[in-house]
């Protein structure tokens, strides 16, 4: 059953679509590309010229490209929390990285922009990665039944998704719910603590790792000669391969898509590339010159120009709003001996930013971003600061909704900055990788924390420092110097507001 999270919300703050607001509210399709791990320098149309992604260049010749927008965290699970909910993640602390077996993180009584679209009369879909969590509880989901709460129960009226992440158990697609192509012959069983007595791991059968070996973890469950995060036993001719991830994810979408071509609809369809396990398809493998990395950057390309084809094929492309992003920035190795590291050449993922992935400099929450919807954006480039945390309030905005404090909490309507009609974005945007920073396009302030600097594993800069960290943007993009000991006002300034926010006032 779906909760209503009206019951919970006092009478008098439900949805209320303001006159003025409704009365010029547009209903386009909305469909989000959200990919994974993608750096801002992963893309022909952010400057690189050392990969080329022309259906990525399509899609920002016909809308706005931005140069500094922000994920909230610089891994998934927050990241894509704070998205699709408008609240920051690290106002809670169970929003880190989810295993398989997470039970549901977005509870059925908070608010989605999933529940926007539907409270709007759009169909709504999730497609792809996941990684917020299925069922009631950690580690009791009965994967051979029917799981809930599942996406239905927080606004998606249909979903084909991947639990968490390629390179975590289980390794299948569950459909509204339920393990999609179940093989009754073969019942699942997942566990994150102990392995299944007499089912081959990598740590223990590396002979069997006939794909991809790890790098660094990834020892565990081997599915499809991959090792991965977590054990697992059974799934048959459901578990999925690898190669065929990116071909399942677009036609599943393109299929939700075809069928709600007479209707508005809201898409969210999430690719696993460029995340790890990388092991493209046949198709894709070779063509980029930098190994499995890079292909699967041309087959993230792929998927995007083969959504654009068919809403040009249904003529829906005047009709759609398309946003493209990543849940954070990028990493070379990330766990598996794909030789991304050896064959990334002048590539710079990141592009001019400091830092990765998991880290609190730019490169860990500075993600790509293009906002298409041809004919009602102004076409181009923009340098507004804007972030992830604001699309449930900015598609409230072009709907004509009004939502209450608690709906939207950390989100605010930025419709005219996001369509590219104004240069000006958010005052500042907040940040967490481990620890907290804020950045007004100028000034960039990091919370001090005694975590580690460096890690080995990934080669990544954390960005975490004991003491204030403060650089200049403007002068000084790539974070070199720090400048908290010049401008301690502008320190003071940032971490009152920082404050502010964390308190929530
Ligand atoms: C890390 C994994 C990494 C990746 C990440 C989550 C290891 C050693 N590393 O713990 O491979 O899965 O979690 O990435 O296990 S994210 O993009 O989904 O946040
Ligand atoms: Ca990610």
């Amino acid at each position: 059953m779906k909760l209503d999270w009206k019951l919970f919300l006092p009478a008098s703050v439900g949805v209320l679509p303001s006159l003025a607001l409704a009365q010029q509210a547009e209903k386009p399709n909305v469909i989000v590309i959200m990919a994974d791990d993608l750096g801002y320098g992963d893309l022909s149309c952010n400057g690189s010229n050392t990969v080329r992604t022309p259906n990525v260049e399509r899609l920002a010749n016909s809308g706005v490209r931005f140069t500094d927008a922000h994920s909230v965290a610089a891994t998934s699970t927050p990241s894509r929390y704070s998205f699709l909910t408008g609240h920051y993640s690290w106002r809670r602390k169970d929003t880190g990285i989810a295993p398989g077996d997470a039970g549901m993180i977005i509870r059925p009584e908070q608010y989605t922009v999933a529940d926007l679209f539907e409270a709007n009369g759009y169909a709504t879909c999730a497609i792809g990665k996941w990684h917020l969590g299925i069922g009631d509880k950690t580690g009791e989901q009965n994967w051979n039944e029917k799981i809930t709460p599942n996406l239905a129960d927080i606004g998606f009226g249909h979903s084909y998704i991947m639990a968490a992440t390629a390179d975590r158990v289980p390794c299948v697609y569950i459909e509204n719910g339920k393990v999609a192509n179940y093989d009754a012959s073969a019942p699942i069983e997942v566990d994150y603590n102990k392995p299944f007595p007499g089912i081959p791991t990598g740590k223990d059968n590396p002979e069997l790792l006939y794909n991809l070996k790890p790098s660094h973890g990834h020892d565990q469950a081997i599915v499809n000669g991959i090792s991965r995060i977590g054990y697992m036993k059974g799934g048959g001719k459901a578990l999925w391969k690898d190669e065929f991830i990116a071909d399942s994810i677009v036609s599943h979408a393109v299929e939700f898509i075809k069928l709600h071509k007479d209707e508005p609809f809201f898409l969210y369809c999430a690719t696993n590339d460029i995340h790890v396990p990388r092991f493209p398809h046949e198709r894709f493998r070779g063509k980029s010159g930098m190994g499995y990395r890079g292909d699967a950057i041309l087959q993230f390309d792929w998927s995007v120009g083969q959504l654009l084809d068919v809403l040009d094929e249904l003529g829906l492309t005047e009709k759609t709003l398309v946003v493209l992003t990543s849940d954070n920035g990028p990493v070379v190795d990330d766990g598996y001996k794909d030789r991304a590291v050896e064959l990334l050449g002048d590539h710079r993922p990141w592009g001019p930013y400091r830092g990765s992935k998991y880290s609190n400099f730019e490169a860990g929450t500075r993600v790509p971003f293009i906002v298409s919807w041809p004919g009602k954006v102004k076409k181009g480039v923009s340098s507004a600061l804007i972030s992830q945390i604001d699309f449930l309030g900015t598609m409230a905005e072009m709907l004509g909704t009004t939502l209450n404090t608690e709906q939207k909490k950390d989100s605010e309507g930025y419709l005219k900055s996001w369509l590219g009609k104004s240069k000006k974005g958010r005052d500042y945007v907040v940040e967490s990788a481990g620890a907290l920073s804020i950045s007004d396009g100028e000034w960039k302030y990091i919370t001090p924390n005694n975590k580690r600097a460096f890690n080995p594993n990934t080669s990544v800069e954390t960005g975490n420092f004991p003491s204030d960290q403060l650089y200049n943007l403007k002068n000084d993009l790539s974070e070199k110097n720090n400048v908290a000991g010049q401008h301690p006002k502008e320190v003071q300034r940032l971490k009152k507001i920082l404050e502010r926010e964390y308190k929530n006032l």
